[in-house]
């Protein structure tokens, strides 16, 4: 554990499933009760505006009225506490990490609380509905879309994703299933530059076997007794 200074830790929608926002691949999950292909994509919003602005709107209010959860508070923690690089790169676009108190934090596929205009391109901070086309602040034009990565698009801030990964000691991967990338691929990507990795998920995800260690459980219960064996240089 001494050597271990830079980490990277990458979340998924397993990190707030414990705060009640539902999952994408999981029994019940959003994917099972919206196609991929119509709501989260370009070419289902080009077709179906409402039908995506309404499916974002509802993920966007639903949001706000839950908690951080025992995982997002230990990375807080660890986030204040840890003097090395840290950053945890997220693909969820909830905000819990920073409502936790994380403040190294990126979201690499976007945030329900932005909007952006696809006519100025300016993001603006955003908790409301867009399905009835408000102005977009900046420029006034109703041409408003949420600031997530849909499939096909490309994911926000990759070059220095790939530059923490090149720099850290250990990748940590929580709440999961590898089922999409490029973040899927990040593990695979870190075992080849020689970066310790280790998995914290309710079950073995599809990238499993890259992982020199693999925890399964909750997260509200892996990642407080990891964050704690790292804090105090126990941590593997
Ligand atoms: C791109 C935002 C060009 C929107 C999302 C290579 C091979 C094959 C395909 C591709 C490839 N490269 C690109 C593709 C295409 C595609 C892709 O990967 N398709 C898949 C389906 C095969 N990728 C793209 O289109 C990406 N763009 O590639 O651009 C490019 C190429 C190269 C380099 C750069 C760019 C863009 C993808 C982003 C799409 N947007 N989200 C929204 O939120 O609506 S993806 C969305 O699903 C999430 O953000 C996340 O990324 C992904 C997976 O979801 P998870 O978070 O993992 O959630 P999931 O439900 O799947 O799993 C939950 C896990 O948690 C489970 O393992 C479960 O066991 C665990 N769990 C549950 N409860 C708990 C728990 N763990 C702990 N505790 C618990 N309590």
């Amino acid at each position: 554990m001494a050597d271990i200074r830079n980490i990277v830790i990458l979340t998924g929608a397993g990190v707030s499933a414990e705060s009640g926002i539902d999952t994408f691949r999981d029994a019940g999950g959003l994917w099972e009760k919206h196609r991929v292909e119509d709501v989260a994509t370009p070419e289902g919003f080009a077709r179906n505006p409402d039908m995506v602005l309404g499916f974002y709107d509802m993920r966007r209010a639903a949001i706000q009225t839950k908690q951080p959860n025992a995982a997002h508070e230990a990375l807080a923690r660890l986030d204040e506490l840890w003097g090395g690089e840290l950053l945890i790169v997220t693909q969820n676009v909830d905000d819990l990490h920073e409502r936790a108190g994380a403040r190294r934090v990126l979201h690499m596929h976007g945030t329900h609380l932005n909007a952006w205009c696809t006519a100025c391109d300016v993001r603006s901070p955003w908790t409301g509905p867009l399905i009835d086309r408000p102005p977009c602040p900046a420029c006034g034009t109703n041409a408003l879309r949420p600031d997530v990565v849909w499939f096909g698009e490309m994911p926000y801030e990759m070059e220095r994703i790939y530059a923490s990964i090149r720099r850290a000691d250990l990748f940590v991967s929580i709440g999961t299933s590898g089922a999409v990338y490029p973040a899927a691929g990040f593990v695979r990507d870190a075992r080849e530059l020689g970066v310790r990795t280790l998995e914290l998920n309710l079950e073995r995800s599809q990238g499993s076997h890259w992982f020199h260690e693999s925890r399964q459980g909750p997260a509200t219960q892996l990642v407080p007794t990891w964050v704690e064996e790292t804090l105090t240089g126990l941590g593997g």
